[in-house]
């Protein structure tokens, strides 16, 4: 910790922290510096005012358990606010409120509501420092839970300051943790301020203001006026037998995979093929003076769904978390280890549930809540990629859109150009999830899986995602998977984790001009012979399954995906009506 800011050569960022301080009344402000002495002494003050509990230091070194108010368990995308000074540049997808009707309600709350707490500035690099990717945010929080899990999704502390030096350019985030009561919660982004208010909630993507609110939505809308994008996407690279490395960006909505296939562990049956970990969430892409797309992680851990992380299905992230862990919302065993729904062994007698009361087997309830996490730093992952600190990132030769969906989409299917991906990115549907609250499982329109998170006109996002395609000589080629086809009886077709290093070899093979494919009325897939399922349990005839393309569900498809553009206002411009129609065609004399 520093004393003050008299280290601080911007003069903006002193202009605004005591700007702030006044406007919250906070008691006390504290300059966090990133090193290990301050991460000691706020666990310290973390434990002592029950915030992390200790959990056994023998079974899991350095790590804690947090419990969230209960009321305060997921993102609120109903109180998620894009204040851009016309309602027209929010777009159709967002909640929009007039700059100064946002700050003034804000103001009114968080007017003295720091008044016997502590005022933390947190600054840090997302991206690599030295990148020209790399750009500084600093929060402003009363939460200690929120500073320690800063410190370890990005790069927190000095190195930030060294790198914004005297520059005013930093996304201002100020976070007040009030009482986490929903009727006083609002998260509300400043586009052209390059700032965010969040207040009334403690939980990750509403108030670690570094990942959905700036590395997204800010900088979506910074992406589009500086010409790169940012994405809700996992990096990884898949390493052939030969050394050959191919790296993937993969849009999933949350809670559908990204974490899972980002630390992917191959099948015994691929011997000497390695997927490496660039990042799990979130990707910046620019275009490199190549012509191709590169793409940095911006963030330094992982912020990853807790329930059906094991062994089996992921063995990488089980590692990850065996030390300097805060897990959230999960349940505690009594010897001070911590247990999910998902884990391979039962609960042991004496669990406490995720909000710390002893857990009924037989309550029909589940232990961990749904959207319970862990927060590791990515330096604990075994499969990190070594290119993860390179200042121009990863080269990508491919992108994949993928969603929930018990029907219709197949296993895989590749683009025929970029356009068509686009148009397969904008049409993507999803089953809700727990990550957010409100209804799980109904199927809703996910464009590029950005929907909650794309600071601007998503109808503008469009044409910027054009727009790019047109500037590259090398651009990626796209793709569209589905994990999550079911059965009559509601059982998954494909076995999923692992077993989508098949899927995932295809794609690389295809790039690199090695797969065959065949055309259908919807776009390309593997025949028979192209998917190498050798060692997979499986029969020929599930796998016909989840690849087979209805003509029925597809007409049914391509009709919502109408209706929902019509509802966004997309014109002609993106090109999707031809899109549409050309698929359309195409189904009828397949028919
Ligand atoms: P966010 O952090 O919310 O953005 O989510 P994410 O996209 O990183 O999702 P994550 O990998 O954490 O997976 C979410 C849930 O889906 C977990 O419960 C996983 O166990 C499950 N899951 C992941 N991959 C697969 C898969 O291939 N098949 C099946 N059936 N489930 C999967
Ligand atoms: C998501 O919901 O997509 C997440 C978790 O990655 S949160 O940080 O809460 O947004
Ligand atoms: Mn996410």
């Amino acid at each position: 910790m520093m004393d003050g800011s008299y280290s601080v050569k911007s003069k903006g960022l002193r202009q605004w922290v005591e700007d702030m301080a006044q406007l919250t009344g906070a008691a006390r402000v504290v300059w966090c510096d990133g090193s290990e002495q301050e991460k000691r002494d706020l666990t310290r003050a973390a434990i002592a005012a029950q915030i992390l509990i200790p959990l056994n230091p023998a079974k899991r070194p350095g790590c804690y358990l947090h419990r969230s108010n209960p009321s305060d368990v997921a993102r609120s995308e109903h109180l998620t606010f894009v204040c851009t000074p016309a309602k027209d540049d929010a777009g159709p997808t967002n909640n929009w409120m007039a700059p100064e009707d946002a700050y003034a309600k804000l103001r009114g709350w968080l007017k003295g509501s720091m008044r016997r707490r502590t005022m933390y500035v947190v600054p840090y690099v997302m991206g690599p420092p030295g990148s020209p990717f790399a750009k500084v945010g600093v929060e402003l929080t009363d939460s200690l839970y929120v500073v320690l899990n800063m410190r370890i999704m990005t790069r927190m502390g000095r190195a930030a300051l060294e790198l914004l030096s005297d520059s005013d350019d930093f996304n201002r985030g100020l976070h007040s943790t009030l009482d986490c009561n929903p009727s006083r919660r609002l998260i509300c982004h400043f586009p052209q301020h390059n700032t965010v208010w969040s207040v009334g909630s403690g939980y990750g993507g509403n108030a670690l203001l570094s990942k959905k609110c700036f590395a997204l939505r800010i900088g979506s809308y910074l992406g589009r006026k500086e010409g790169w994008l940012a994405e809700h996407m996992l990096i990884l690279g898949l390493e052939s037998p030969s050394g050959e490395t191919t790296y993937v960006a993969a849009a999933f909505p949350s809670a559908c995979g990204k974490t899972n296939l980002a630390m992917l562990t191959p099948p015994a049956a691929f011997k000497g093929w390695r997927v490496f970990t660039v990042g799990d969430d979130i990707a910046w892409l620019r275009i490199g003076s190549d012509g191709g797309l590169w793409a940095i992680n911006p963030e330094a851990g992982y912020f990853g769904v807790a329930p059906g992380t094991n062994w089996r299905s992921n063995p990488n992230a089980m590692k990850t978390i065996e030390r300097d862990t805060i897990f959230t919302n999960v349940a505690a065993t009594p010897d001070g280890d911590v247990w999910w729904e998902g884990m391979e062994c039962e609960a042991p007698d004496g669990t406490l549930d995720w909000r710390g009361q002893p857990w009924k087997r037989d309550s029909g309830e589940p232990a961990a809540h749904p959207n319970s996490r862990f927060t590791a730093p990515m330096s604990n992952n075994p499969a990190l990629s070594p290119r993860i600190e390179h200042s121009l990132g990863v080269p990508i030769s491919a992108i994949i859109f993928g969603g929930r969906r018990a029907s219709t989409i197949p296993l895989v299917l590749e683009a025929y150009d970029w356009p068509h991906g686009v148009f397969f990115g904008a049409s993507m549907g999803s089953e809700t999830t727990a990550a957010a609250t409100g209804q799980v499982g109904i199927v809703r329109r996910d464009p590029m899986a950005m929907l909650p998170f794309c600071g601007y006109n998503i109808v503008s996002y469009f044409s910027h995602w054009h727009d790019i395609g047109r500037r590259m000589k090398r651009p990626p080629r796209i793709f569209v998977v589905n994990w999550f086809r079911k059965d009559r009886d509601g059982a998954y077709l494909w076995p999923g984790y692992s077993e989508n290093m098949r899927v995932l070899k295809w794609i690389a093979d295809r790039v690199n001009g090695r797969a065959g494919a065949v055309d259908t009325p919807i776009g390309l897939v593997p025949r028979e012979q192209d998917l190498d399922i050798s060692g997979l349990d499986l029969s020929p005839q599930r796998l016909r399954q989840a690849q087979s393309i209805d003509p029925g569900e597809w007409m049914a498809e391509l009709d919502g995906i109408e209706q929902y553009f019509t509802r966004l206002g997309v014109d002609s411009l993106t090109g999707f009506d031809v899109q549409i129609e050309s698929a359309r065609a195409a189904l009828e004399r397949g028919r």
